[in-house]
């Protein structure tokens, strides 16, 4: 390197999009619907000699977010990529207010700022979970390894549920996370915890509910539950607001938190008492970064939540899970449990009490697979025909 490593500016040389199919290892079922066979884009960001990588975790279906595959590439090529070809970047976060003028699209943002910032943290020879600390140097050091829960979806039965349970405890997850909706509520908390008296044990109801279901909601505060993620609308702060003050149990915000500003209006609201922090969901590790400190200055419980990433994402949420502010388990569990293979090596794999390693090595610890990234766009045109 010829620059001294604090003022390293990179230039955008290239950006490519990869259309690649990555198949689930386990569906998933949530209260918005199936997820099997993923279609992703990644964006692989040249600058001279290094490389970094993004993923774009919209979906085939505008489920859990707006953004769906289609709009992203369509975003990607006319709107964003255009405007960062051929620009030099004194630092990572300087490539947020050159997409600024697209409004919104933070799935697809998150991609290109991804990978900006993993070229940075190449180019400096640093690992990307240290330069995400340097963003806001804190009283606390990064962690070296990131405590992680397991997320089950919605399953046949409950008895189905108990047995990925006691599987997913036996591979030694400490913090249970089972997906609700409407009819999916109330007993399996109940038949869970007079199986399971002590497990850490969370909802996720991916707005499934209204306010007229408070009293129905306000039954899962027998169950001691760790917290209950996302109850109502998507878009809504307001109505969690009612719907809080009603229940014993703590209310965590996961889709209506776009930004650090809708922490600040939950929190002044008392909306919530939890922040699930999804890079991709907050536009990238820049607004990540301003979220962790905004919540770590506030002592408010923190988080980071997936999206059934590929190693790509997975490495990034990592990263932040590692921030001194993140002190409740994330939804980061091992590679294997996601897919096999995956675009990436090494795979990520559980340690002792519920943890992953942060990796320590220069960028975000794991290098793509060409030969696996060439397979799984191959099967791109038979999978999604009317996406090609
Ligand atoms: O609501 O947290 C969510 C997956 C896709 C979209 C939304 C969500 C999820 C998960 C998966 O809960 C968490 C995981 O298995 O890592
Ligand atoms: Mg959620």
């Amino acid at each position: 390197m010829s620059t001294s490593p604090s003022q390293t500016a990179l230039t955008i040389d290239s950006i490519a999009i990869h259309k690649v199919v990555m198949s689930l290892v386990e569906p998933l079922r949530t209260s918005f619907g199936l997820e099997a066979i993923r279609p992703v884009l990644v964006v692989e960001m040249r600058s001279g000699e290094w490389v970094g990588w993004g993923e774009c975790t919209a979906v085939y279906e505008a489920g859990y977010s707006y953004e769906t595959v289609g709009t992203a590439e369509h975003i990607l090529e006319h709107f964003l990529i255009p405007r960062l070809l051929g620009q030099s970047i004194s630092a990572p976060s300087d490539v947020v207010p050159l997409m600024a003028g697209v409004r919104g699209h933070p799935l697809t943002k998150a991609a290109l700022e991804g990978a900006v910032w993993e070229l940075f943290a190449q180019a400096r020879g640093v690992a990307l979970a240290d330069l995400l600390w340097e963003q806001h140097p804190l009283d606390a050091p990064r962690r070296a390894e990131a405590s992680v829960g397991v997320s089950i979806g919605i399953q046949p039965t409950i008895d189905d549920t108990l047995a990925i349970i006691e599987k997913r405890l036996g591979e030694g997850y400490r913090r249970i996370k089972l997906k609700i909706a409407p009819g999916w509520d109330v007993e399996l908390a109940a038949v869970v915890r007079g199986v399971f008296p002590d497990i850490m044990l969370m909802l996720d109801a991916n707005s499934a509910y209204t306010l007229q279901d408070a009293d129905h909601l306000a039954e899962l505060d027998r169950f001691d539950l760790l917290m209950l993620e996302q109850p109502l609308g998507y878009d809504d702060i307001y109505e969690h607001s009612k719907l809080q003050q009603l229940l014993k149990t703590p209310i965590c915000l996961d889709e209506s938190i776009l930004c650090a500003n809708d922490v600040r209006l939950a929190l002044e609201l008392g909306a919530c008492q939890i922040i699930n922090l999804k890079p991709p969901r907050v536009g990238g590790l820049t607004e990540a970064c301003a979220v962790h400190k905004l919540c770590y200055d506030e002592g408010v419980p923190l988080w980071v939540g997936g999206m059934l990433e590929t190693g790509i994402g997975r490495a990034q949420n990592l990263a932040v899970a590692s921030l001194p502010g993140v002190t409740l388990p994330s939804d980061l569990s091992a590679t294997s449990r996601y897919y096999d293979p995956d675009l990436t090596e090494p795979p990520f794999v559980l340690g002792e009490h519920s943890t992953i390693a942060v990796p320590d090595g220069a960028g975000t610890g794991v290098r793509v697979d060409r030969s696996r990234l060439e397979a799984f766009a191959r099967q791109w045109p038979a999978a999604f025909p009317h996406l090609t």
